[in-house]
């Protein structure tokens, strides 16, 4: 499915149902008391969080979503029904906003967890309600209150634990495929990734996701390249993993890339890190990186060290706190 991280969408809560006026009127009672019944509440519109979703693509077809009004209250003190609610589907991570005010209204991070996006119209009171001992006779009765309408602007940032950032070319597709169960498309050109792969690494009990954006350049945080379009998408994992092509002057990529994370977010410099120099096939020595302890070596083509950073990552996320939920 299409990769979709940003979408608008209008959704209209129902309008409460209106209270009645009535009488009761039977034979033999001359004069009967009120009887109006209340409208029911209009149905609210919520997110719901899915965890197998990983895209906002199904949302972009449905440009409105409604939830119902409320019914009407009639005599007999009989209440309107409650307006049925309406529920979207969101992958978790999706922040929502209100796209003219700009306010946040909150993040779906959790499978099953519901957020309130647009609150339904309360009903209003029938005449029955009025009634008081020296007022056996009201006309009172409230009209529903209209629900919310809004246009509602869905951002995705992806959750995942661990984060691949590099060059173009470095070979962070391939090194995704050596250790996961995706199937990334992998060239020799640059911008071969175009929207973030996920993929699940499972060490007995345990699994982990990762996450593969496209190639990062110089420049990106001011928009050069592919630029900060993808950025969000690594903000919310705990394990950044910077994959460098050891032919190509790793120690200066390395700078170059802290230095675009850090112009993005600064929180990102100081995210935990793991350094991999791959295409350690092309090179016959170690290059260092200047201030990193954590560096491994690898071939994501030949699977060299391919053993031994799986288990160094395992260990890695296994202390490391939960995902970020900011
Ligand atoms: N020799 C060698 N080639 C590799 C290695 N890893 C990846 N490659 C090759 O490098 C090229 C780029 O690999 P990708 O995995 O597509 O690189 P990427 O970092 O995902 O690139 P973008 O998606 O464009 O950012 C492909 O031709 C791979 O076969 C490696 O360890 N050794
Ligand atoms: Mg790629």
């Amino acid at each position: 499915m299409r990769f979709v991280d940003e979408v608008t969408v209008r959704v209209s809560a129902g309008d409460g149902g209106n209270g009645c006026l009535s009488f009761r009127r039977e034979k033999y009672v001359p004069r009967g008391g009120p009887d109006g019944g209340d409208g029911g509440d209009g149905g609210s519109v919520y997110l719901v969080g899915n965890a197998q979703l990983a895209t906002l693509a199904d949302l972009e077809y449905h440009v409105a979503y409604k939830a119902e009004r409320g019914g009407h209250g009639k005599g007999k003190n009989m209440h309107g029904a409650k307006g049925k609610d309406k529920e979207i589907v969101v992958p978790l991570g999706s922040d929502a906003f209100d796209a003219d005010t700009g306010e946040g209204l909150g993040s779906v991070l959790e499978h099953g967890q519901k957020l309130l996006v647009a609150q339904g119209g309360k009903g209003g009171r029938g005449n029955a309600r009025f009634a008081t001992s020296t007022h056996q006779a009201p006309r009172e009765h409230e009209e529903g209150k209209p629900g919310k309408k809004r246009k509602l602007k869905l951002v995705l940032r992806l959750i995942a634990d661990v984060g691949f950032v590099g060059f173009p070319n470095a070979g962070k597709s391939t090194l995704l495929k050596a250790l996961t169960n995706a199937e990334p498309k992998i060239a020799s050109y640059p911008f071969t990734t175009l929207s973030p792969n996920l993929g699940v690494l499972r060490e007995e009990w345990l699994s982990f996701t990762l996450s593969d954006i496209p190639g990062i350049i110089e420049g990106a945080a001011t928009g050069k390249g592919l630029g900060l379009r993808f950025l969000r998408h690594i903000e919310r994992t705990r394990l950044l993993v910077f994959v460098l092509a050891a032919n190509e002057g790793p120690a200066a990529a390395f700078r170059t890339l802290i230095k675009e994370l850090e112009a993005y977010n600064p929180r990102l410099g100081k995210r935990k890190r793991l350094i991999v120099v791959n295409k350690i096939d092309l090179v016959t020595e170690r290059i260092q990186i200047p201030g990193e302890k954590d560096v491994m070596y690898a071939s994501a083509l030949t699977g060299e060290g391919i053993a031994q950073l799986k288990e160094r990552l395992t260990s890695m996320l296994d202390k490391s706190e939960e995902v970020l939920k900011t």
